[in-house]
């Protein structure tokens, strides 16, 4: 009788069928929603698919309609289940479904991590650097308060960083954070949208001395970013680049909102300042244009909002071909499983950029996500643990039941509603 194969050793030893996908939704500190598929031999796998004020519907859909298609298929078979949860539906493409797909697509990778008795990055093809550089946020409601978290930051080792402050006349304008330790949901004062004025004039008139005084003050070595959060028209945003180029941006983030691609032309042609975009993004189709016009020099979609390892494996193999490299979206909206999962994909990515990073999680996430993540001068460094390297306690995810929470929304001074 031929010797069984090595493979079916495998599968025997640790059978990788699919017995059990749990959803489970927790508020530790804020709403999270996390997959568990668990294989017969009793070997799991976790995923992320939070989306940020839509956590029910993101776990209902998994709960209906994904979770029963995927009991008793074999949680090797990354690629095929990918495709069957894509194409299969015939819906294609969505928030909702890409973060359902993303979430499975983690899991099984960490299933396979865990079999292979790897750490994921091995099996996308081994580190291509020691670690990965991230960029760190300082917000703060006046310059002064900005640069003094910056120069913290600087201290502790970071090279890169995020600025964002108050525009003045604007009580709360986005991206200010001063001490909140929620983000920007306030979960348990303000249920409901909060809501936030706005105004352009206002902002392209203060913006200027964040980074002339940020350069005074830091030197040519740090590298800034900064965060429009779709705010400008495209000729605005063009303006706001040749403003902002004596200051030498590493990248000006999502300066526009782009579901017309073309508008990224308009601000290309006006402007040598880097561009950034694609954290609301959810598969390549919303940067094609972008990418392959080189229209942009840095993609930011995440692991939980554009189909998990494999779909943003899949957008930075594209993105390479043009010059464009990757920056992960890394808020705190995305939970520990999501950082871990693109800190292993940064680390073998050829080309990669910079992580966003606002920590892995808090004092209370903490009690529920582990993770074999450090952070060292401003390097997020991966752990050899098999698979992600993270863990999920439901017991005491069980502590935190679901919050109804949402971002503000943003008004023009006259009351028009605005992107926020
Ligand atoms: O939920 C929204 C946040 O993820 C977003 O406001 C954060 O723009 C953001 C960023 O760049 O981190
Ligand atoms: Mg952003």
């Amino acid at each position: 009788m031929p010797a069984p194969s090595r493979s079916k050793i495998l599968t025997q030893e640790k059978s990788t069928t699919i017995t059990d996908v749990r959803v489970i939704v927790s508020s530790p500190g804020r709403n999270f929603v996390t997959v568990k598929i668990v294989t017969e031999s009793g070997i799991y796998g976790v995923g992320d698919a939070t989306v940020n004020g839509r956590e029910m519907a993101v776990a209902t859909y998994l709960k209906e309609h994904v979770a029963p298609c995927l009991i008793g298929r074999n949680a090797h078979q990354i690629e095929d289940i990918w495709q069957y949860l894509y194409k299969g539906v015939y819906w294609r493409k969505g928030p909702i479904n890409m973060a359902c797909i993303a979430a499975v697509d983690m899991a099984l990778w960490d299933i396979k991590g865990k079999v292979a008795g790897l750490p994921v990055y091995e099996l996308l093809g081994g580190k291509s650097r020691r670690g990965v550089t991230v960029y760190a946020h300082a917000t703060g409601d006046t310059v002064s308060d900005t640069l003094d978290r910056a120069g913290a930051l600087i201290d502790q080792g970071f090279k890169a960083i995020r600025l964002q402050t108050s525009v003045p006349g604007l009580e709360g304008s986005y991206g200010v954070l001063g001490d909140k330790k929620d983000y920007f949901e306030q979960q348990s004062s303000r249920p409901l949208p909060p809501e936030q004025p706005w105004s352009t004039r206002k902002y392209m008139n203060s913006i200027e001395d964040l980074f002339r005084e940020a350069r005074a003050r830091f030197g040519d070595d740090i590298a800034f970013t900064h965060d429009v959060h779709s705010r400008l028209t495209p000729i605005e945003a063009a303006r706001l680049g040749k403003i902002l180029e004596p200051y030498d941006l590493l990248f000006l983030e999502d300066a526009v909102a782009a579901e017309n691609q073309d508008s990224y032309r308009i601000i290309r042609e006006h402007t040598t300042t880097p561009l950034a975009i694609g954290e609301i993004y959810n598969t390549i189709w919303d940067c094609k244009e972008m990418i392959q016009n080189q229209w942009i020099d840095y993609i930011r979609t995440a692991a939980t909002h554009a189909g998990g390892i494999t779909g943003l494996r899949r957008i930075a193999e594209f993105a390479a071909l043009f010059h464009v490299r990757i920056a992960p979206h890394g808020a705190p909206d995305l939970s520990p499983i999501c950082h871990a999962a693109q800190a292993h994909l940064d680390l073998w990515a050829p080309n990669f950029g910079v992580q966003e990073y606002v920590g892995f999680g808090t004092e209370i996430s903490n009690q529920v996500f582990s993770y074999d993540l450090s952070i060292q001068d401003g390097m997020i460094f991966v752990g050899d643990t098999p698979g992600l390297g993270v863990d999920f306690n439901e017991e005491a995810a069980a502590d935190h039941p679901y919050k109804r929470s949402y971002l503000p929304v943003s008004r023009l001074e006259d009351g028009t509603l605005w992107s926020w």
